[in-house]
């Protein structure tokens, strides 16, 4: 059984696709536990409710990034991951953690990469006027989602969007693809080409 950390800041919906999927289609894997930044996240309780270990580190507790990485680190590998997943997880990871975890560490950008790093990308899309936006699975690497593109998903922008309206139509597909990406990566099929990723058909 492969073992995976989830790391959230909040919400924790695409987490509870995970735990779904995981357990519906009976992956070679295990939630082996559920880290959040937060303590009042309320994907917290629901994985408390399934059995799942949590755990809340508070990055206010320390003085730096830095300490907290090492504290987060070191947290991370009491639970022995072959993979780590980031849902929602709102805090820049420093590139010692980062190097750690090097192609077992997951993340779900709300945007079509390399459209709209960063922050409020359904904001981003809509000022720039994309008449597509969507989703990106990607390895975590030290530069801002910007590590190899696992999944992609696409909406249509529409005339009428909101923030609001185009952020659920994008979400919809995140618990899609963020899903079906990491039981490939649970069940080795990816690997790394020239820095690209190949996905092996089953
Ligand atoms: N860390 C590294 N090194 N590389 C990536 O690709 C990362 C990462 C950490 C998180 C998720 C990411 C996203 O999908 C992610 C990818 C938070 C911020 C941010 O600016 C940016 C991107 C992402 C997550 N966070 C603020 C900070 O100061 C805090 C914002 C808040 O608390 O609301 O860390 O978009
Ligand atoms: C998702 O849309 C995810 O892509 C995005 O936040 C939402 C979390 O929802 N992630 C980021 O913006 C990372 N900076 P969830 O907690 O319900 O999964």
């Amino acid at each position: 059984m492969r073992r995976i950390v989830i790391l959230i800041s909040g919400r924790g919906s695409n987490m509870r696709a995970v735990i779904r999927a995981a357990q519906n289609e009976k992956w070679p894997a295990q939630i082996a536990a559920v880290i959040s930044n937060k303590a009042d996240a309320t994907g917290l309780a629901y994985a408390a409710e399934h059995g799942i270990p949590c755990v809340a580190i508070s990055h206010k507790d320390y003085p730096t990034r830095e300490d907290f990485d090492i504290a987060l680190q070191s947290k991370i590998d009491s639970f022995a991951p072959d993979l780590v997943v980031l849902a929602g997880f709102m805090r820049v990871l420093t590139t010692p953690l980062v190097t750690h975890y090097a192609g077992r560490m997951l993340n779900i950008h709300p945007s079509l990469l390399p459209s709209f790093v960063g922050l409020a990308t359904h904001r981003q899309a809509l000022a720039a006027g994309v008449k597509l936006h969507g989703a990106t699975v990607h390895f975590v690497t030290a530069e801002l989602d910007h590590g190899p593109i696992v999944a992609q998903a696409a909406v249509p922008v529409l005339e009428d969007d909101t923030e609001e309206t185009l952020a659920a139509r994008v979400l919809e597909q995140e618990h899609i693809i963020y899903p079906h990406a990491i039981r490939c990566f649970v069940e080795g099929r990816l690997s790394l080409v020239d820095g690209v990723v190949r996905i092996k058909q089953d």
